[in-house]
């Protein structure tokens, strides 16, 4: 028998949604990484393939695939469009398809957009303090609306569900989402 009290060794902060310490991890996408997601390749390749587009910090007390874990991390997505369309994350649906996951905004506005798997797409606002539940079976990424703030998101999800980003990569979204008239408008993507 084992008995002692102690401290986490990994810290969250409550303000920026940053983990750091034991098991944390932070990597980014550039639009190098991403061009391929945006509808408007020229205007892709225009911009700066430095830039940063999202960076994602997690704490990872699991093994990848560990059945019955959890992992948690924060999304940071920069404020800019490729062309109309707002920056976002790549998107996937889980490997392991019917598994859920929660998002919920720290800071910024942005938009959730999921899709099932027959292509049914819908968007749910983002603003400080909302909570978003992501059913199995639903791909999911964020986009930042806004022009100046990073759109900052915090996510739980189990350590088993994996990241299937080849669907997307194959078919897309049915839907994206751009800037029209000053507004965020999803718009149904060409067949
Ligand atoms: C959230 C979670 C992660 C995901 C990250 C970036 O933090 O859903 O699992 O990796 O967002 O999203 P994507 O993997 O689609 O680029
Ligand atoms: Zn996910």
């Amino acid at each position: 028998m084992h008995i002692e009290i102690s401290k986490s060794q990994t810290k969250y902060n409550n303000i920026t949604g940053e983990m750091t310490g034991k098991d944390t991890t932070t990597s980014q996408r550039t639009i190098s990484d991403i061009k391929g997601i945006f509808k408007d390749s020229i205007a892709a390749e225009n911009l700066d393939q430095d830039r940063v587009a999202y960076k994602v910090n997690c704490h990872f007390e699991e093994k990848e695939g560990k059945e019955g874990g959890l992992f948690f991390g924060t999304s940071y997505v920069m404020p800019g469009k490729v062309g109309n369309e707002y920056f976002m994350t790549k998107g996937h649906f889980h490997s392991k398809k019917d598994t859920a996951e929660y998002y919920w905004c720290i800071g910024g506005n942005g938009c959730l957009i999921l899709m099932d798997e027959d292509g049914n797409c819908t968007a749910e606002f983002m603003d400080k303090g909302s909570i978003h539940y992501i059913a199995g079976n639903i791909a999911h990424r964020i986009a930042n609306i806004s022009e100046t703030e990073e759109l900052v998101v915090g996510a739980c999800w189990p350590s088993d569900a994996g990241h299937d980003y080849e669907s997307i990569i194959k078919s897309g979204f049915t839907a994206r989402l751009f800037e029209i008239e000053g507004k965020p408008t999803l718009i149904e993507e060409d067949k």
